[in-house]
């Protein structure tokens, strides 16, 4: 199935606290308000503004559950189409990721290279954007435009998805 997904990527991998901190006109930090997220738009000239949209949020929580085991848990099943901000929060000792796939493949179906221990090619699923490199104790957030379908989300890093750092999410 193919589907047409914005290209509508935000990365933000400071401090939870600077989350949704927009340049204002004087080039100050406004925070966007409470169920919004900036969000890079081009003006009608052309120009990349940030503005405040709403969104809808999903805490993802990552960590290791024992030596052979870890988690990726999100707290919502699925989610309305539109714009999705991914908090994930590392509850572990490892440093974590989270990527956002456009698949139809169910997370647990996706092929894991046994030489390798990861997923080989991200790019076959349509990434749609990834939370990367978060530390532990710390947390990342991911925004991405969403259209109905299912995703699959992972943390690739060596072992990881064996481990089982991943999860599903249906937007309807
Ligand atoms: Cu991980």
């Amino acid at each position: 199935m193919k589907r047409t997904v914005a290209k509508l990527v935000i990365v933000t991998m400071a401090a939870t606290a600077l989350v949704g901190m927009v340049a204002g006109p004087a080039g100050a930090k406004t925070k966007c308000p409470k169920g919004t997220t900036a969000v890079a738009e081009k003006n009608s000239k052309g120009k990349k503004v940030k503005v405040c949209k709403a969104t809808t949020p999903v805490l993802v929580k990552v960590g290791e559950t024992d030596t052979a085991h870890m988690y990726m848990t999100l707290d919502v099943a699925s989610v309305p189409a539109g714009l999705v901000t991914f908090t994930v929060e590392n509850e572990g000792v490892k440093v974590h990721e989270l990527i956002v796939l456009d698949t139809d493949i169910a997370a647990a179906d996706l092929p894991v290279n046994a030489a390798k221990d990861r997923v080989l090619d991200e790019k076959a699923y349509n990434p749609l954007g990834e939370a990367e490199d978060i530390e532990p104790g710390a947390s990342g957030t991911l925004t991405v435009a969403l259209s109905p379908g299912h995703y699959a989300l992972i943390c690739n890093i060596k072992g990881h998805v064996r481990m089982l750092m991943i999860s599903d999410l249906t937007v309807t």
